[in-house]
């Protein structure tokens, strides 16, 4: 299929159309934010559906029923997707969401809310390798072509959700003040239990170690990858195939160093410091 009807375009950003429509996009606009929603944003591959299994037990005091009766695009939708209509009845109170959107295209109740958002942020050479294999995986997404090509794509902002220069830079300028906390992919693969403790605290639960080290054995990698309500065994192949790449692939830190050459390494760090020129943040890795 070509990219015209793989996806659609939306304030400059290209959406997959099998999980995306003008419905979908028309109800994020008019979706009224409650003050206790999560909200927990992400670009591509960057840590979302991990925050999918996290929050639902961190709301619930360690209850496992919602991580094992209901799938994670359910339990935890996304915002942008057609799903949440379908579920939205379903949701209890607090609820959690997850969101590839910029900042910008929040909707108008979400300013007005108290609703909080757990900025997940991942090395952006890993988040590249990821969308890789998801793209080979993936139907419902272009073929990826070769790493090159599909890197140059990546730093040009020519996949879905654009460039990840423009999501981070979103993000990291909010006037959120407390409404918002960042975290990164690294910070939860290397202590589990501690970003657990600190998300916690960021949404005003105060759960026993007891709790906080049985969510961090459940949102484990292998532990999310046995999980049928996780690790997307329920979607037919014929949208994601498994064969070519499994959704839970890796999961670890630094695959990148098997797939960049040193080139790479060079043109993709000098693009992401230029684009970051002048910000007020500074990125937690080395991207040399
Ligand atoms: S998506 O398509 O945007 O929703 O993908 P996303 O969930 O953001 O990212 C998928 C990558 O996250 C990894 N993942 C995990 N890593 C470590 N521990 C846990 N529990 C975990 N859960 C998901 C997943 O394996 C993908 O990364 P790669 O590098 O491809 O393995």
């Amino acid at each position: 299929m070509s990219c015209d009807e793989l996806y659609l375009q939306y304030h400059g950003l290209l959406l997959p159309n099998l999980t995306h429509s003008e419905k979908s996009l028309k109800f994020v606009r008019e979706f009224k934010f409650e003050d206790d929603d999560v909200l927990a944003v992400t670009f591509p591959k960057s840590g979302t559906i991990w925050m999918q299994e996290i929050l639902p037990l961190i709301l619930n005091d360690g209850d496992l029923t919602p991580i094992q009766t209901i799938p994670n695009y359910d339990r935890i939708p996304w915002l942008e997707e057609e799903r949440l209509s379908v579920v939205m009845d379903q949701l209890k109170s607090p609820r959690g969401m997850v969101s590839h959107f910029p900042y910008e295209l929040m909707p108008a109740s979400f300013h007005q809310s108290k609703a909080k958002v757990i900025y997940v942020m991942r090395n952006p050479k890993d988040v590249v390798v990821s969308f890789y294999y998801f793209h080979q995986s993936a139907s419902f997404l272009e073929d990826p072509g070769t790493f090159e090509e599909f890197l140059d794509k990546f730093l040009e902002g020519k996949l879905a959700f654009g460039k990840w220069t423009d999501h981070v830079k979103s993000w990291r300028n909010t006037k959120l003040g407390d409404r918002i906390m960042y975290i990164t992919y690294e910070e939860m693969k290397e202590d589990l239990p501690a970003a657990v403790r600190s998300m916690s605290s960021f949404l005003g639960k105060n759960l026993s170690d007891e709790v906080i080290n049985k969510i961090a054995y459940h949102c484990s990698f292998n532990t999310m990858k046995n999980n049928p309500m996780s690790n997307f065994s329920l979607i037919p192949k014929v949208y994601i195939d498994s064969d070519k790449s499994p959704f839970l692939r890796k999961g670890i830190i630094g695959d990148w160093k098997k797939h960049f050459t040193c080139d790479q390494v060079r043109h993709f760090s000098s693009t992401i410091k230029k684009e970051l020129e002048g910000e007020s943040f500074t990125l937690p890795w080395n991207l040399d």
